[in-house]
């Protein structure tokens, strides 16, 4: 895959994509980025990419033209032409289904909104999708470009070990993530529930299921009105809670404060 970012902050991008995850996966030759500057599409030799609102009001927009012609220019560098993405807060919402979607594509273009927003022309005439990865405003559209790229990059086959699948499916699943531990067994007289210790691999497979069901009902239970069910799974949440779920309720394996 070939993802393109077009920004007015095209510094900002190196340090993420040039280490870790996303550092060997272009190393492995799995995924490429290319970052490009707007403003050397920008007509004008003040490098302006921006200009006030026809009708007043406050806040300036991206002129369409510096937009358009980065976007024709970025398209010739490489095939195929790839969807254009605009990052926005209007957009729709970035999710792990969008992020599938998306990984699918051999080539991706991502423009980076800014100030108040893009002329309206970029998105009827340029945008094929309008994504938002959340109900906030940031001063750009920089780390949008950057969450949509590890979301999509992590998914294309090697990226990640072995344990990909395996990560992938729990969301695709629909649920929260069951809690964990690691060594040591007791720390601080804080201690692991006893049954990750026992070695009953069935009976770990179902408190985890329990658990991971429990937390998404409490925390979000948006997500599990969306997910697929088994008839243990229905039994196990209508069942009263047999052990207190990890956490802090239960307080009485912590230290006092203040000691
Ligand atoms: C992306 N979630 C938040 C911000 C904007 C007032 C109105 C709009 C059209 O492009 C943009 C892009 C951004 C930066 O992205 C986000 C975002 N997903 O904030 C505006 C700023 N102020 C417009």
């Amino acid at each position: 895959m070939r993802i393109d970012v077009i920004t007015i902050f095209p510094g900002m991008f190196a340090p993420v994509l040039g280490e870790s995850m996303m550092r060997r996966a272009q190393d492995k030759g799995l995924v490429e980025f290319a970052v490009h500057d707007l403003r050397d599409w920008s007509g004008n030799r003040h490098r302006k990419v921006d200009d006030r609102p026809y009708g007043g009001g406050p806040g300036m927009i991206m002129r369409a033209e510096p937009i358009v012609e980065a976007v024709r220019a970025v398209r010739k560098m490489a095939e195929p032409e790839g969807r254009l993405v605009l990052t926005s807060p209007a957009g729709r919402r970035f999710d792990q289904s969008v992020a599938r979607e998306l990984a699918a594509e051999k080539r991706l273009v991502i423009v980076a909104g800014h100030y108040e927003g893009v002329d309206e022309r970029v998105r009827q005439h340029l945008a094929t999708d309008e994504v938002s990865i959340g109900d906030y405003v940031l001063t750009g559209g920089e780390l949008p470009a950057m969450v949509l790229v590890d979301a999509v990059a992590r998914l294309l086959p090697g990226v990640l070990g072995a344990e990909s699948g395996a990560v992938e499916d729990s969301f695709a699943g629909g649920l929260l993530e069951y809690p964990q531990w690691t060594r040591p067994a007791e720390f601080r007289g804080w201690p692991v529930p006893e049954v990750l210790l026992s070695g009953n691999h069935e009976a770990v497979r179902r408190w985890r299921r329990e658990q991971a069901l429990r937390r998404t009902l409490e925390r979000r239970p948006d997500l599990l009105a969306r997910a697929e069910l088994s008839g243990e799974d229905r039994k196990m949440l209508e069942a009263p809670r047999r052990e207190s779920a990890p956490g802090r309720e239960g307080g009485d394996q912590d230290e006092p404060a203040g000691s």
